[in-house]
């Protein structure tokens, strides 16, 4: 069985997506850098930088990095249609991914723990990193919502790897907010991707809608 590293809210969500669609049933351990103790011992052991989403393969193989992970499970499991088929419509869909693992989720990164990436970080440089940081990262999804327009998915005719990446990682850092004022149209194809009825009760488990 497949051995999913992950904790709530993270980037796991959209890793459980995909094996949802697919119909792979996985093995779920909570485990994140955020939760000390032998769970997140046992992530290291299989990723060393303890970050998630993480998946081993029923051969015992690990992946990571979740664009990397979302183009394996769409090759693997064709049927399932997280990958275009068309070879043009596919190219811009793994283009999207790893635009937003490169670019979107990097900077999450950085906003997360701008003590990794600056030398002697006191508190108000680390503020600074963070503001600097978020404005980038909005510009971003700017830049991701010209380039890759809903059709009617981010994925084309289908709701693809795609979309459930996009999906996830745009719940951060007021990337939703900044989208809804600025690009609506992403914002409108998000919420769509969220209440997909295969997906809701995931996304909501991730993201509790306020009561
Ligand atoms: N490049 C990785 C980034 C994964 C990542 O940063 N995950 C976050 C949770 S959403 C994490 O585990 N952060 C903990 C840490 O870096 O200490 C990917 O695309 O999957």
């Amino acid at each position: 069985m497949l051995t999913l590293y992950g904790a709530r809210g993270s980037g796991a969500a959209a890793i459980e997506a995909a094996l949802l669609i697919a119909n792979r049933p996985c093995r779920v351990v909570e485990a994140a850098t955020w939760f000390p103790g032998a769970a997140l011992d046992e992530l290291r052991s299989v990723n060393p930088l303890g970050q998630i989403p993480t998946l081993e393969l029923e051969d015992g193989s690990v992946l990571t990095e979740s664009a990397a992970i979302l183009i394996h499970l769409g090759l693997a499991y064709p049927d399932a249609g997280l990958l275009p088929v068309d070879a043009a419509a596919r190219a811009q869909a793994l283009r999207g991914l790893v635009y937003i693992a490169a670019n979107c989720y990097a900077a999450i990164g950085v906003i997360d723990y701008p003590e990794r990436w600056c030398a002697d970080c006191d508190e108000a440089t680390g503020e600074r990193i963070r503001a600097g940081t978020r404005a980038r990262l909005h510009a971003l999804w700017d830049g991701f919502a010209d380039t890759f327009p809903p059709r009617p998915f981010l994925s084309g005719a289908r709701l693809g790897a795609l979309d459930l990446l996009a999906a996830v990682v745009s719940r951060w850092s007021g990337a939703r907010a900044h989208l809804a004022e600025h690009r609506p149209a992403l914002h409108e194809c998000l919420r769509t991707i969220d209440t997909d009825p295969r997906l809701v009760t995931l996304f909501e488990r991730h993201w509790p809608p306020p009561q």
